[in-house]
Parts: structure tokens; sequence; C-alpha cells
């Protein structure tokens, strides 16, 4: 069983419900069970500038399905929300990133795991660091990367998980 962790944005249409929906669609996904969701935060547009807030949060899922068959049943997600995406960085109804895999590392031209530019983005890390197991050393590295994230003064609180996604899973 794969422990993944993944982050979902979205800056287009109505942004919560494009989040709640990718969740829903990502739990409906045979083999994937989800184990935790982190609170959503809205956040200023990092890379493109002319370009609404997004919100962010972070999902950690437990699946049996190999990295790229999970890949392209995530793609499949973002299809299936009309994902539009014109502008390289630019506005987008749902973006799923894979962050990590247990300890795996994967480059290959489809994906490349841990993501490259994770640990850069205070909008991932800051979402991400509530799903990880208290005790764990890694809270610490993430937190020295988030000191040094650009963006971490644009990324603020939106609502709580309860409340968005309450009894969902
Ligand atoms: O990499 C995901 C898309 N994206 C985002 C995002 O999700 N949030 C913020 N705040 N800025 C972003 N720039 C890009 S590209």
């Amino acid at each position: 069983m794969y422990k993944v962790f993944l982050s979902l944005g979205s800056n287009l249409g109505d942004r919560e419900s494009n989040l709640i929906e990718a969740v829903r669609k990502i739990s409906e996904i045979s083999g994937v069970k989800i184990d935790k969701v982190s609170n959503i935060y809205e956040t200023e547009p990092v890379g493109y500038l002319e370009q609404g807030n997004f919100l962010n949060m972070a999902v950690k899922i437990l699946t049996e399905l190999p990295p790229l068959e999970l890949l392209e049943h995530l793609q499949n997600v973002e299809n299936m929300l009309k994902r539009t995406r014109e502008i390289r960085w630019g506005p987008r109804t749902i973006d799923i990133d894979i962050l990590m895999i247990d300890d795996l590392k994967i480059n290959t031209k489809e994906l490349v795991i841990p993501h490259p530019r994770m640990f850069e983005r205070a909008f991932v890390l800051i979402p991400l660091k509530e799903l990880i197991e208290t005790g764990d050393s890694f809270i610490d590295n993430i937190n020295a990367c988030i000191d040094n994230c650009d963006d971490k003064k644009g990324v603020l609180p939106y609502k709580k998980a309860e409340e968005v996604f309450g009894t969902m899973f």
C-alpha cells in the first residue's frame, strides 16, 4: 500500500466547489482511499502573477495503484472537471499534483517524484504540513523550507476541512 500526498489548487470558476468535486472524484477511484484532507487556504498566485488568487489544499491517500496508473486516474479527474489551461502557469479550474509517494524517487518524462518545486512553495507546504504525523522528523524539514519560501505571507486560512468536507469520508 502506497502513502501518497497530493496538492490541489483552483483559481477559476467556483474554486471551493472545484476542490470538493475533485476530492470526491479522487475518493471514487477504485483502489484509492482518502486518509486525510487539509484545511483550505487562499493563496496569492506564484509564477504568472496576472491571475486571481488560488484556493489550495493537500490530500493524503492510500492506494495500491502503481504510480503511473494513479497519475492517469488523477489526470482523468482533472479532465472531468473541464480543466482549462490556455496560459502556461495561468488560471486553472483544478490542478492535482502528486507530491510524494512513500520514499520513492521517480524521474520519468511522465512523472517526477518528489514534485520538483514543492519545497519552494508555501502554498504546497503549509497544507501538506497538516497531514504529516506529529513526531515525524520531516516536519523540521518542512518548517525550514516554509521559512525560506517567498510566498509564505500570501498563504491565508480560508476554511477548515470539517466545515467543507464534514463526514464525506
Ligand atoms: O502549481 C499549481 C498551480 N499554481 C499555483 C497554485 O496552485 N497556487 C498558487 N498560489 N500559485 C500557483 N501558481 C501555479 S502555476
